[in-house]
């Protein structure tokens, strides 16, 4: 089976985190690759980054059913355009943020999410919402580390790893979701070192697309997530239009 991650935001070296983390979890017999997308901004922190990294992910997914990809991830905490995608792909397309908080829920009454920025906090709180697991999120908290720094920054290890640690004895929780995909390489650190569980949802959603092709499962394509009626685009959306 074919697996494609996209890495919704413009910066190659996360792709390539985010590749590592997913194909260290992957099975014999699934080919995964990782693309950055095409257009967009260089990391997605706000509401103004996540609707505009909205076409660079479209654009992937239509680029993958092209070349016969049987699944895929969008590796951004946020879960950008994820209903969008689902319409345009034939099969399962899950988002980090919908796979991590599901994987969480397995493990205990009660998770933390950690995430960068505080101003990212509110778009966590909605995924909870729509994902109905208001039940088991006992909070959201921000180390205030932009998403490129964790890379750059030789500080972000530590800082991440004792926000998760404080965000478990705040709220009496039982494990850590990873509020970005550029902290899928903090996971297994940060286990150790605290002791509880700790979800990225990068491996998280990759394993879900992997288990729903082997089980023969795909999008359903009957109502809302059959694709969408073809019409003319334009400007600068133009080949997103009736020819895509
Ligand atoms: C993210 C993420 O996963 N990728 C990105 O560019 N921004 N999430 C976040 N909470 O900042």
């Amino acid at each position: 089976m074919r697996i494609r991650v996209v890495n919704p935001n413009t910066t190659r070296v996360m792709t390539d985190t985010i590749e590592q983390c997913a194909r260290a979890v992957t099975g014999q017999g699934t080919l995964l690759d990782a693309v950055t997308a095409e257009m967009g901004p260089a990391s997605i922190e706000s509401h103004y980054d996540e609707a505009l990294s909205v076409p660079g992910i479209l654009a992937a997914i239509q680029r993958g059913e092209r070349e016969g990809v049987d699944g895929y991830v969008i590796a951004c905490f946020g879960d950008p355009g994820l209903d969008a995608a689902r319409e345009l792909a034939g099969g399962p397309v899950i988002g980090i943020a919908e796979a991590a908080m599901h994987t969480a829920s397995h493990l205990g009454r009660g998770f933390s999410v950690v995430t960068t920025l505080s101003r990212t906090i509110g778009r966590a709180e909605d995924l909870v919402e729509r994902y109905g697991m208001r039940r088991f999120s006992r909070g959201i908290h921000a180390c205030e580390i932009p998403v490129l720094a964790l890379d750059t920054d030789p500080a972000a290890r530590k800082i991440v790893t004792e926000a998760c640690r404080d965000a478990v004895d705040t709220d009496g929780s039982d494990a850590i979701v990873l509020g970005c995909a550029g902290m899928a390489d903090l996971c297994e650190h940060i286990r150790e070192e605290i002791g509880v569980p700790v979800i990225d949802g990068v491996a998280a959603a990759t394993l879900t697309v992997q288990s729903l092709i082997t089980l023969g499962l795909r999008k359903s394509g009957r109502a809302e997530f059959a694709p969408p009626p073809p019409k003319p685009y334009s400007g600068l959306l133009r080949s997103f239009g009736a020819n895509r």
